[in-house]
Parts: structure tokens; sequence; C-alpha cells
């Protein structure tokens, strides 16, 4: 193990850059939401990551979301392994999508039929062309700090990377995009009931994170979703949850189990893959059957319904399924006992801190709180989140490299793992406490 932690990291990522924008394939990856230089993996298992310099790490990352067994589940790289037998990719339809596609239908109420896509950009993006093209409207709501991916409609006030990079609405999105996509804060039904007031006849849907999981996680306050769902029927207007952060991960069924409420589109992503390529979107029938072949819709994609990621994803539901609601619980159990032990390390160093959490996905807040919305995200201590990402990076465990993204748990993070970070964590807050009438910089400002 090399001395110096950041020696090879740094050489990668100065070669990445020559030939890949930032040296990555995805923007957040990069550290710029919290400066410094990205570890570069070369393995994982279970709860833990593997730097190339050979360090280990507790995951928080767990790749944004579709690892909820931990790396390398068993029955998910069996799965791989026996698909791969037969083939990569056929272009030609299989009866493996079938099931997989019963199986989400049997999932979601709301879904009677659904398509297979490669990315939760995909899928979004579909999801609201089809709202488009049944109601012949073009108008969008989405809220700010919820992410959908990087399709042009959405790239307006958008959370995650574009939040963290401070572009929440991307250059090259044409002013007749913008105009289409209208804004509110998220938890603000008024704001919603106003733009209905105003262009109800012109918003073909509204789309959102039923739990929202790109600005941290910031969950929905009563009556908020219930309130989307009114005004969509008294509009005329086709609700989307997009549900590719959620869907498996707080419930089988989703956040729409969850809360009762059903959306007339679904979209899915992350856990229903496996870790292999592979999102969805579905809804009701009479929309369904709107999407090409069967209607006029059109959506396609080379690697739509992808053999070894069917095959992957399905293991993973079915695994999930197997045990029936004991995955879920122990991901209750052990979110709870990290943001308790977290909540008491910010207590007893009388650091504001606001934990908020859905199962095992964590929005970690140096804040007083409530966090609500994204004004309240941009206004929590982002410098200590930084200061205390390299603290606990250094001692082993590796959060997701910005206040703008949710922490994730898997089933693999154990008590050994909890209170390893519990210890890191802890360690952080005392360096912070002792620091804070410092004028401390960061040390690696973003
Ligand atoms: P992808 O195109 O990245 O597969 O999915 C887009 C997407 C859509 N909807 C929701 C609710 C999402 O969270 C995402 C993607 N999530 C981010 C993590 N915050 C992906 C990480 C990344 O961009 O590298």
């Amino acid at each position: 193990m090399s001395p110096d932690p950041g020696a090879s990291n740094r050489s990668a990522i100065e070669r990445g850059a020559r030939v890949m924008p930032g040296g990555v394939s995805s923007p957040m990856r990069a550290f710029r939401g919290v400066g410094g230089t990205p570890v570069f993996v070369r393995s994982a298992h279970g709860a833990y990551l593997v730097a190339e310099d050979g360090r280990e790490y507790v995951d928080y990352i767990c790749s944004y979301g579709p690892h909820i067994f931990g790396h390398r589940p068993a029955p998910v790289i069996a799965a791989i392994e026996r698909a791969l037998a037969a083939t990569t990719t056929f272009g030609a339809p299989t009866v493996a999508e079938i099931e997989l596609a019963e199986t989400l239908c049997s999932a979601f109420a709301a879904m009677d039929m659904v398509r297979l896509v490669s990315s939760g950009t995909e899928a979004t993006m579909s999801a609201l062309r089809l709202a488009r093209a049944a109601t012949g409207r073009a108008r969008v709501v989405k809220f700010t700090g919820c992410y959908h991916g990087h399709a042009d409609a959405f790239l307006v006030a958008a959370g995650s990377g574009a939040a963290t990079l401070g572009v929440p609405s991307s250059p090259g999105v044409p002013a007749a995009v913008v105009a289409d996509t209208l804004l509110a804060d998220y938890n603000n039904l008024d704001a919603v009931t106003r733009l209905f007031a105003q262009q109800g006849e012109d918003i073909a849907a509204v789309i959102v994170e039923p739990i929202a999981g790109n600005m941290g996680l910031v969950p929905p306050i009563p009556g908020f979703l219930a309130g989307l769902r009114a005004l969509c029927d008294a509009h005329g207007a086709v609700l989307i949850f997009d549900e590719v952060m959620t869907g498996f991960r707080v419930a089988w069924g989703g956040a729409q189990n969850l809360f009762a409420i059903e959306p007339d589109l679904t979209t899915l992503g992350k856990v229903i893959g496996g870790g292999l390529p592979l999102a969805a979107y579905g809804g009701r029938r009479e929309l369904m059957e709107r999407i090409a072949p069967a209607g006029p819709v059109y959506q396609a994609g080379t690697l739509s319904g992808n053999p070894l990621a069917v095959a992957a994803g399905h293991a993973q539901l079915q695994a999930l399924r197997a045990d029936d609601q004991a995955a879920y619980d122990h991901l209750e159990q052990t979110g709870a006992r990290l943001a308790a032990g977290l909540e008491a390390s910010a207590r007893s160093h009388g650091i504001a801190l606001t934990i908020s959490r859905f199962g095992s996905m964590m929005g970690l807040f140096f804040t007083a709180g409530p966090v609500r919305n994204l004004a309240d995200v941009d206004a929590s201590d982002r410098q200590r989140f930084a200061r205390v990402f390299h603290r606990m990076l250094a001692a082993g465990v590796h959060l997701p490299p910005s206040p703008y993204e949710t922490l994730f748990l898997t089933i693999a993070h154990g008590r050994a793992e909890i209170d390893h970070t519990l210890e890191a964590f802890d360690r952080a807050l005392a360096s912070e406490a002792a620091s804070d009438d410092a004028s401390e910089e960061c040390p690696h400002p973003p």
C-alpha cells in the first residue's frame, strides 16, 4: 500500500483528464463538490470499496443506489454468469424480459405495462414524451433540486451533479425547452397550484421524486404528493413518479406503495438492474399502449432489455422478494442505528446536524434544519461537509462526494461497518469542534 494515498489517484485523474472530460465518466465522481482527488476503485466486496492503492473504504455511495445487498451478491453474480453462457446481447426478444416485466408490473399497482430501457435518463425522457403525446400538451412541472437524468427538459434547476457543480440549468439547453419546463420548490404545493391556475391547460405532466434523493435526502411533507395527484386529476395532467432511486429501495413497490398514491407513470432504475445498465418506465395500459410498436410514440434502444442486465436485475429483485420484508426491516434497523449515532455525536460536539432518512437512504446536512427543499440544502454548511467528508475518507469511510447526494446502506453494512463509521464521524466532529474558532480553510476547497 503506497504511503501517500493520493499519489496513485492524482496520477490517474491527471492521465484520465487528458482523454476524458474531468477524467471521469460521470461528473459526480470527480469530487468537485468536496474538492480534492477522487479515489480510483479497483474492486469491491460486500460493504467495501477497494482502491487502486489497496486501501479499503466502507462504501456509502453504493453506485448511487443499485447495490441493495452490497457489492457482488452471490445470486446476482450467478445469474450474470448463467446469462453470459448464452450471450451478451441478441437484439431480439427474450422470455427473460417478459418475466422481469411481469415482476415489475406485479410490484406496482399502477403499472399495467412497462418498457425496459438502459438508463434512468432514457426512462424519464420517454415517460415525458408519452405524457406529452397523450395530452397534446408541452409543459412539464419539475421541482428545484430534483434530478431526473440529463435530458434537456430536466436540466433546469436540477439536483445531483448539476447542483453540485452549480450548473443546475445547463448551457446547451435551448430557451424553448426551458420555457416548457415549469419550476416549483419541492414540498411547495401552493406553487404548483398557482402554476396550474395560470397554465393548467398547457401542462402535460408533473414529474417528481416521491422521496427526493438528489439534493441529499428530502422527504415529502404530509399532503404534498396527494396534492399533486389531485391537481393532475383536476387538470388532466399526467403524474410521473420518478422512482429510479426509490423503486425497490424504500419498499417493494417503491414510495408509491408506502404512500398509497398511484401515479400515472413510474420510472425505475438502479436496483432493478442489479448493478448493470437497466431502467424502465411503465404505467396504465391506455398510456403505455401508445408506445411503439403498439402505438405511434417512438422510443427504442439497441441494448434495451439486455440479457445480462435483465438476469442481474431479476435475480436481485427475486432475492429481495424471497425473504419478504426481512431485507427492508434489516435496512431500516441499520439505518436507524447509524442515524442515531451520527445525531448523538453532533449533539455531543455542539455541531448543528440534520439527518433525514428513509430506510437505507440518508441525507446528511450540517444545519439545524429543517431541510425541506433545495434552498435549505444550499444554506447548509457545505464547507463543513467537505472537511468532514475528507476526514472520514482518511479514516476509511467513503461518503458520497456531495451534500446533494444521498448516502446508501446495503444489507452488507453490518455492526462493524456502522461502528467504524460512527467512530470516524465522531473523530471528524471532534476535529471540527476543536477548530471551529480557528478560521481553518477546508483542506481541499471545492
Ligand atoms: P441515469 O441516467 O443516471 O441512469 O438515471 C438518471 C436519474 C433519474 N432519476 C433519478 C431519481 C435519479 O437519481 C437518477 C440518477 N441519479 C444520480 C445520482 N444522484 C446518478 C449518479 C450520476 O449521475 O453519476
